[in-house]
């Protein structure tokens, strides 16, 4: 946990540094007026929202000891209950992945792979994004690497078809986790938000429980659009979980804690960086820690 948790505050630094010019040390009853405006612009500019941002600032103010703490404790009380991703007893887990272009799903999926198979699950992958050959050959690549197989198509093969088939052979062959990567696409796009419509429609037809879960993967630096995409991506898809990443590129990480509350989504990971490691299960307590500077007594 301690590597993990100083791993999550190197990547969480830029959004700390922002709020911690903002955020004094001092005690609660100490502040003045303008200093709790400070505080509200800039969990505003962190990506909190602003209703939000609005709520955790009075909450905050009727707490007691220092500013930060009780940021902490009123942040804390924003994210939803979260429990944990429940395995299916009678066949395999399915995990669909799904996000607008570029946000990490497919560096995620190896990462994901990689960490089932440390834990002595039997993965297939399902190459679900057919629009670019380069894309069946990245994620072979983690595929290979986290020790787990793929079923892949022809470019340009129906995604549909594609889900079918890995879940079909996942089911047959008794593998324990079944992950479909899909192509990204911008939530506005009706075309291709009806074709990861029908995806998920035929995940369902090949094993009826499926899928299981449904995890979103939003680039935290999307700036409020995010808000847009997650809507639309839970109508569409049904999103179960949210995965946000490239944090540590961002000072934006006020967006997981806005997300999550407005959505009562859980999120299930978070990306701090390119490596295998910084990919993480995400922990509320350890998350706030890290956005928001030491107390200062
Ligand atoms: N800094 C940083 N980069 C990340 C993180 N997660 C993913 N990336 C990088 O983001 C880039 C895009 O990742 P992909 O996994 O290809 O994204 P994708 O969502 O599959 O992209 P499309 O399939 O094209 O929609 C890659 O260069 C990744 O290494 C993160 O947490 N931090
Ligand atoms: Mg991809």
């Amino acid at each position: 946990m301690g590597s993990l948790f100083s791993r999550l505050k190197k990547g969480l630094s830029r959004s700390r540094d922002a709020l911690s010019k903002m955020v004094p040390g001092g005690a609660v009853d100490a502040l003045s007026e303008e200093e709790w405006i400070d505080i509200e612009d800039a969990l505003i500019m962190a990506d909190c929202g602003g209703e939000l941002a609005s709520q955790l600032v009075s909450k905050a103010r009727k707490g007691r000891g220092s500013s930060i703490e009780s940021l902490k404790t009123s942040m804390l009380g924003m994210f939803p209950e979260i429990s944990a991703v429940e395995m299916p007893a009678d066949g395999p887990f399915v995990l669909l992945v799904v996000g607008v272009n570029g946000t990490g799903k497919t560096t995620t999926i190896g990462k994901l792979a990689t960490m089932f198979g440390k834990d002595g699950k039997s993965v297939l992958v399902g190459a679900g994004d057919t629009f670019r050959a380069a894309a069946v050959d990245q994620l072979a690549v983690w595929v290979e690497r986290a020790g787990a197989d793929m079923v892949r198509q022809h470019t340009g093969a129906d995604p549909a078809s594609v889900a079918f088939d890995t879940v079909q052979r996942g089911v047959a062959k008794n593998y324990d986790v079944i992950i479909i990567d899909t192509a990204g696409r911008v939530q506005t796009d009706r075309g291709l938000m009806d074709e990861l419509a029908k995806v998920r429609r035929v995940i369902a037809k090949a094993y009826p429980s499926a899928p299981h879960e449904v995890w979103h993967v939003v680039d935290a630096g999307t700036g409020q659009n995010a808000v847009a995409q997650v809507e639309r991506f839970r109508e569409v898809a049904g999103s179960t979980g949210l995965i946000v990443t490239k944090l540590d590129g961002s000072g934006k990480g006020g967006i997981v804690l806005q997300l999550s509350h407005r959505f009562g989504l859980p999120i299930r990971y978070v990306g701090v960086g390119e490596t295998l490691e910084d990919l993480m299960p995400f922990d509320a307590p350890s998350f706030v820690d890290s956005l928001l500077p030491e107390h200062v007594a």
